[in-house]
């Protein structure tokens, strides 16, 4: 596909719907007693991978097009699917119904793509197996498919997280909520808290403690509405958009502001962005941002930091090749286990069009203010990379074609029409 182009960029866009909280409204909702409602639910291919995943094990799931309502069955109330459970490219999807799957009396087998067949799975199979689950990945190793055998009667944990993840996290919190007594996750660093919020919200209870959480099982849920607030991870894009885009000023309406995920206004304002927040609504954690182009500073981003801004680390790479000076980033090694060797595809894409990164064994170094060219790049299959591709794209008159463009509508189905809608200086529907 041939990107677009754009001389600058102006005008409003809403920010689509938070993919992490989209799959666990499914989840809770198919968990929780009663009917539960998601206005704004993300469409994008991996929520409705966890809808159809929970349809499969007879949850009864209504989309009218706009709302998603669930007839909650209750944690005792799923039922055998009849066949594999196809997850696609969601890494969310597959850990954390581990979780969910490791307390019930039956089997079930989930598989992915081609991309999720080769992620890692151990982080959250030793933990669920430790409580009293038997998981088997395919051939003896740790990846998909992956046959669960559930449990019934699970075992509480004690249980020192060897890596920053909010999947393994929630993985380990499904299954403690289904085991009798209280578990502990220690957690390496803090990751996104939207299980936690999410439990307290469907009338459950859990407790942190700075990296300890606390939850006794089991619990039962009741059935609640829930709006979902605007993905920060996709408001990322045009956030760098605006600083980095000359003669630009781009407006985001409901960016989600849950402080586990919002790393990247630090780094913007630690970068010297010109950017403000306003119209803050506390109980949706959602803000609207105004960004401009701006004049930005490289700077080091490392530490924990880090998991709350993961997902951002490509399209930050990209802001860093337009700041003046060097970025560092270190402490990432998760990004090698993402859709892509993260790590890997940013800096070998990024070089084809001209930037100066070279990748580490945990990060990436970007020398910068520099001028990208033209040029032929693949999103390798990966939403985030052809995202970040199509947004550095916008800094050359050449021509740049992008492979594999169809990757977006894992997270982000129209990105490419509020791209357009920018460059011509409007407004999103
Ligand atoms: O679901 P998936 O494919 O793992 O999605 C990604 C993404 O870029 O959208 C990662 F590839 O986001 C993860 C994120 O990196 C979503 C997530 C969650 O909703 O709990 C947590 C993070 O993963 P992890 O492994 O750090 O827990």
């Amino acid at each position: 596909m041939k990107l677009v182009k754009a001389t600058h960029l102006n005008g409003s866009i809403a920010v689509p719907a938070d993919k992490s909280i989209s799959h666990r409204s499914i989840m809770f909702g198919a968990l929780a007693e009663g009917t539960t409602t998601v206005h704004n639910f993300l469409r994008g291919e991996d929520c409705f991978s966890t809808l159809h995943a929970f349809q499969q094990l007879g949850v009864p799931i209504h989309d009218d097009g706009k709302t998603i309502t669930i007839e909650g069955q209750g944690f005792n109330g799923l039922k055998p699917a009849k066949s594999a459970i196809d997850i696609g490219n969601s890494g969310t999807t597959i850990r954390l119904m581990m979780g969910i799957l490791a307390g019930q009396s039956f089997q079930t087998i989930m598989y992915g793509d081609d991309s999720l067949n080769r992620r890692p799975m151990n982080r959250v199979m030793l933990p669920l197996s430790e409580m009293g689950a038997q998981l088997e990945g395919a051939q003896e190793t740790e990846f998909p498919p992956i046959t669960i055998s559930g449990n019934s009667d699970l075992k509480p944990i004690t249980y020192h997280m060897p890596v920053a993840s909010a999947q393994v996290k929630s993985a380990i919190i499904f299954a403690a909520l289904q085991a009798h007594g209280t578990s502990t996750i220690i957690e390496k660093e803090a990751s996104r808290n939207h299980t936690e919020d999410m439990i307290r919200q469907f009338g459950g209870s859990i407790t942190t403690e700075g990296k300890t959480i606390t939850v006794t099982g089991p619990q039962m849920f009741q059935g609640q509405e829930v709006i979902v607030p605007g993905d920060i991870s996709s408001a990322a894009f045009f956030l760098t958009a605006g600083a980095i885009m000359p003669d630009s000023h781009i407006t985001l309406t409901n960016v989600g502001i849950n402080p586990t995920r919002t790393g990247i206004i630090d780094v913007l304002t630690e970068m010297g962005a010109d950017m403000n927040m306003r119209n803050q609504d506390v109980q949706n954690q959602s803000a609207t941002i105004d960004i401009r182009s701006s004049q930005l500073t490289g700077i080091t981003i490392s530490g924990d930091i880090i998991p709350r801004l993961i997902d951002e680390l490509p399209i930050i790479a990209l802001l860093a090749t337009q700041a003046q000076g060097t970025t560092v980033i270190k402490d990432a090694e998760e990004l090698k286990v993402k859709e892509t060797n993260r790590i890997d595809a940013t800096a070998e894409e990024l070089q084809k069009i001209g930037a100066r990164i070279t990748p580490t064994a945990d990060g990436l170094i970007i020398h910068g203010p520099t001028k990208l060219h033209g040029g032929h790049v693949s999103s390798r299959g990966d939403h985030r990379i052809g995202m970040m591709l199509q947004i550095a794209a916008l800094l050359t008159d050449e021509d740049v074609t992008l492979d594999r463009a169809e990757a977006v509508a894992v997270s982000y189905p129209h990105f490419f029409d509020d791209v357009r809608t920018l460059a011509q200086g409007g407004e999103s529907k």
